[in-house]
């Protein structure tokens, strides 16, 4: 099965770097957007927006922007309801993008429409943001058809030498190569994980470091099907585009997943790597209790947030 787009498309960003990564993906695929976070200056100068406003609290908690979020579900709903098909952006290792793409996602499939999501995990140093975004993305890939993971830790982990900035740029670009792709490629339903390389001149060493990250986050026996973008592939050999197929299909070894490959434009060369994964990923280790089935959790169904309410109450010391 595969997922299917069907226009009219909503690209929802959440949080600042949701937002900036949703308004580059509405201006590739021409559909509408819409941006949403506590963050008046994320929202700034872009026409569909909803602000979480947690005034007078200007340092909200991550389980107080989701609780006043739950206030926006009828614009929410109202937003959300023509179209068919809903992109989320979600900036798991920010503050508003892992309080509300559960909330969001949540909406979206109740309304019954394709959901693709993208959710970019934190850094191993962000060690506040690594259980909340954890949780975050469960809800988040329960309530998608479809997720793609990128994860800034395994970028940096498999290039030490790299700044923040600096993975920023490469994962963006990696993200955005994929959707540029979105009307002419089939996804497969389920988790992917997107790696890539930094810019190396040889396509085979930028393969080799894609593989490295992937292997970050999940183990070779859980990837069931690999999708390898060969960025300016058109000025490559045949006979190495081959040989990378031939590699990878040989590293995956089980005879069941699939390889395949989509060669673009591009003046430099570098791997994409989409790889859908079933199993255990590195991810279900940032909620320790993650291993907990669902239908042994009492309070599931609804996320967990904090709801401001102003008591009228002398404080007693
Ligand atoms: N891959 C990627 N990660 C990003 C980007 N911007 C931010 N991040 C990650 O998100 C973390 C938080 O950055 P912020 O700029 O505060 O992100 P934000 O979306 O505004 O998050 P909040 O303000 O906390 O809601 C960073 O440390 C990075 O791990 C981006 O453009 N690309
Ligand atoms: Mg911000």
């Amino acid at each position: 099965m595969e997922f299917q787009i069907q226009e009219p498309i909503l690209v929802i960003g959440l949080g600042g770097a949701g937002s900036r990564i949703a308004t580059g993906i509405k201006e590739e695929l021409g559909s509408d957007s819409l941006v949403i976070s506590h963050d008046p200056k994320d929202l700034a100068g872009k026409s569909s927006r909803i602000l979480i406003n947690t005034s007078p609290i200007i340092n909200p908690s991550a389980y107080l922007i989701r609780g006043v979020s739950l206030g926006a579900e009828k614009s929410l709903v109202e937003k959300i309801e023509p179209y068919s098909t809903v992109i989320i952006v979600a900036n798991l290792a920010g503050k508003s993008g892992a309080a509300l793409a559960p909330v969001v996602s949540q909406i979206a499939q109740e309304l019954g429409k394709n959901v693709l999501s993208f959710g970019i995990m934190p850094f191993k140093f962000e060690k506040d943001r690594i259980f909340f975004s954890g949780v975050s993305l469960k809800r988040l890939k329960a309530n998608s058809d479809c997720t793609i993971i990128i994860d800034n830790d395994a970028l940096l982990d498999s290039n030490p030498d790299l700044t923040p900035d600096a993975c920023n740029v490469i994962t963006n670009a990696a993200l955005m190569h994929v959707v540029s792709t979105l009307k002419n490629s089939a996804l497969p339903l389920r988790t992917n994980i997107l790696s890539t390389s930094k810019d190396i001149p040889d396509i085979e060493d930028s393969l080799r470091d894609s593989l490295k990250m992937l292997y970050e986050d999940v183990p070779p026996k859980n990837i069931k099907s690999a999708l390898l973008y060969v960025m300016g592939g058109k000025k490559v050999p045949i006979g190495t585009l081959n040989s990378m197929v031939n590699t990878i299909s040989g590293i995956f070894s089980n005879d069941s997943t699939r390889v395949s490959m989509s060669v673009a434009n591009g003046e430099k060369s570098k791997v994409v790597l989409l790889s859908s994964v079933d199993g255990e990923t590195r991810f279900d280790r940032y909620d320790p209790l993650g291993i907990i089935p669902k239908e042994n959790t009492l309070d599931w169904d609804e996320p967990e947030a904090s709801v401001k309410i102003d008591l009228e109450l002398e404080q007693i010391e």
